[in-house]
């Protein structure tokens, strides 16, 4: 199925039942005018995931398109892994960064929603990918709104008032980082609790806001979160929510943290070079503290 934008000439290709589209018809290594950034918007609302796919991006390229979709974090919650010239811009690799081993090889790997163990969760995400391995180096995603609307009206209920704290030690790698580098990310970083539903600030839609990076639900054990977690995880991500990306070099993929959650598979030889770069939307203020590490 094809739409066509009469204003931007922008073509739609839906990817996935429960989430994902193409956008074509449009240079990315141009800033977009605000017609097609509104475009871009009403399609990324509707479909959580948008894919540009097969154009090489030069790194400032990639900065100037992704900040037209609002302010761009500087990634100073995780300092050491940024683009040198571009903090705008997060090194996901496993290449070597400055002569030394990349500690971001294995960032993804547990179902999550970026930034989630911040103050300001990430509103998006746009991943660039510069090389790719011969085969698999996917990605995953799950359409949260779905997950939550395909729950019970009980349930809902019950997860609408809860607080979900999130934990940075959680995010899978961590432990294979530098421990002072991953010591300091952890105090700048404590475990906050936010809503464990989300609402969309543009389309009001409730999305479920629960991932493996929960550790427990505030006011709760761990014993008496930890079914609950699992429960909604796994509803989350049944195969019929998902769609999954299969990278081509030059793809870019933007998703809304709001509406989406996401996993990067170790589908790969890791003896092939994976190299990606990702501007990430700041969201608006959320949660609080809950003190303990
Ligand atoms: O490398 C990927 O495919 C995704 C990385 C990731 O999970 C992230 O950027 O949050």
């Amino acid at each position: 199925m094809q739409k066509t934008s009469k204003d931007t000439r922008i073509i739609l290709d839906p990817l996935g039942y429960a989430l994902g589209a193409e956008i074509r018809g449009l240079d990315i290594s141009l800033p977009p005018n605000q017609k097609e950034v509104d475009a871009i918007n009403a399609i990324w609302q509707q479909h959580h995931v948008i894919v540009f796919r097969g154009k090489r991006l030069q790194a400032s390229e990639i900065v100037n398109f992704a900040q037209e979709f609002g302010q761009l974090d500087d990634h100073s919650s995780t300092p050491f892994y940024r683009h040198k010239d571009f903090p705008q811009l997060l090194q996901i690799t496993n290449r070597s960064i400055d002569g030394r081993p990349s500690e971001t090889r294995n960032t993804g790997r547990n179902w999550h929603s970026d930034y989630s163990y911040t103050g300001r969760p990430a509103a998006a995400s746009m991943l660039y990918c510069d090389q790719r391995p011969p085969i698999g180096g996917d990605t995953m995603f799950a359409n949260m709104v779905r997950a939550y609307e395909t729950l019970s009206t009980t349930m809902q209920g019950i997860v609408d008032n809860l607080h979900a704290v999130y934990d940075i030690s959680l995010t899978a790698g961590l432990n294979e980082r530098d421990p002072d580098k991953t010591k300091e990310v952890r105090l700048l970083n404590p475990p906050i609790a936010h809503p464990a539903v989300r609402v969309h600030p543009r389309s009001g839609k409730r999305a479920l806001y629960v991932s493996e990076r929960v550790s427990h639900f505030h006011g709760m054990t761990r014993s008496e979160s930890r079914p609950l977690i699992d429960f909604l995880c796994s509803h989350a991500t049944q195969p019929e929510n998902i769609y999954r990306h299969v990278w081509q070099e030059g793809d870019l993929v933007c998703w809304d943290n709001r509406t989406v959650m996401h996993i990067a598979l170790a589908d790969f030889d890791e003896g092939k070079p994976r190299h990606m770069l990702r501007a990430t939307v700041l969201g608006e203020q959320s949660g609080f503290i809950v003190g303990e590490h």
